[in-house]
């Protein structure tokens, strides 16, 4: 099975802590939506990473790409049973690929991803607007952190999507700050100390290590 992106997405970092959570083997295909490849086209029509091949079956979108993974090995779950903690999960989710990447998005991509991997200039104006907007969602997500997980007692998609893009923002030095959000940096800390987390951070310091010249 490939799974095609960039593992600065948290897209696509969410897809494969989700199929190392579940011991699904998944080989990453580096893919510039800029310049496809076309089994990443056929894959993904609209450029978007990440996108899965699983032999003739191809698919696009993480959220999508996690029901599969999920529907193809339901051990360990990812999904809670309960109904409230089931729904809370798929709010996160949510949360994290809309509302949380769309402000943190914008530093994102005008400090780090343009000008330190494009080689294009960033709009300072732009990501100072993702900071101010940053403020009461990080705020937000310290006030829904307990000693467990997001959904409840569970860890699911909700802590996985979540901290996956979190992870995006510590290239801009905006994981969660244990001074201002400690809450949410504590479990932060419990979702990175996962094995499922390492797996992933190893081949990715390597290769946004390669793509900065390192
Ligand atoms: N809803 C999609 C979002 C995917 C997405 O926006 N990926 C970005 C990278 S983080 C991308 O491919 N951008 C390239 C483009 O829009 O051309 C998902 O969950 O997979």
């Amino acid at each position: 099975m490939k799974v095609y992106g960039f593992p600065i997405s948290p897209f696509v970092r969410k897809v494969h802590l989700v199929a190392a959570e579940k011991g699904i083997p998944v080989e990453l295909a580096l893919s510039n939506p800029a310049d496809p490849a076309p089994e990443f086209l056929a894959a993904s029509p609209f450029r978007k990473i990440p996108a899965l091949v699983d032999g003739d079956f191809t698919l696009c979108d993480s959220t999508a790409i996690v029901t599969y993974l999920d529907a193809l090995q339901p051990e360990p779950s990812i999904t809670p049973g309960d109904a409230k903690a089931k729904a809370r999960a798929i709010w996160f989710e949510e949360f994290a690929d809309t509302i949380l990447i769309a402000a943190g998005g914008k530093v994102l991509f005008n400090r780090f991803v343009g000008p330190r991997l494009m080689g294009r200039p960033g709009d300072e104006a732009v990501a100072e607007q993702g900071l101010q907007e940053l403020g009461p969602i990080m705020d937000y997500l310290e006030s829904q952190c307990g000693d467990g997980w997001l959904a409840d007692d569970e860890f699911s998609i909700g802590d996985i999507a979540v901290a996956a893009t979190l992870r995006s923002l510590g290239y801009i030095d905006l994981e969660p700050n244990p001074a201002t959000h400690p809450r949410a940096a504590a479990w932060y800390a419990r979702v990175t100390a996962r094995p499922s987390w390492a797996q992933f951070a190893a081949l990715e310091d390597k290769i946004v290590g390669r793509a900065l010249g390192r």
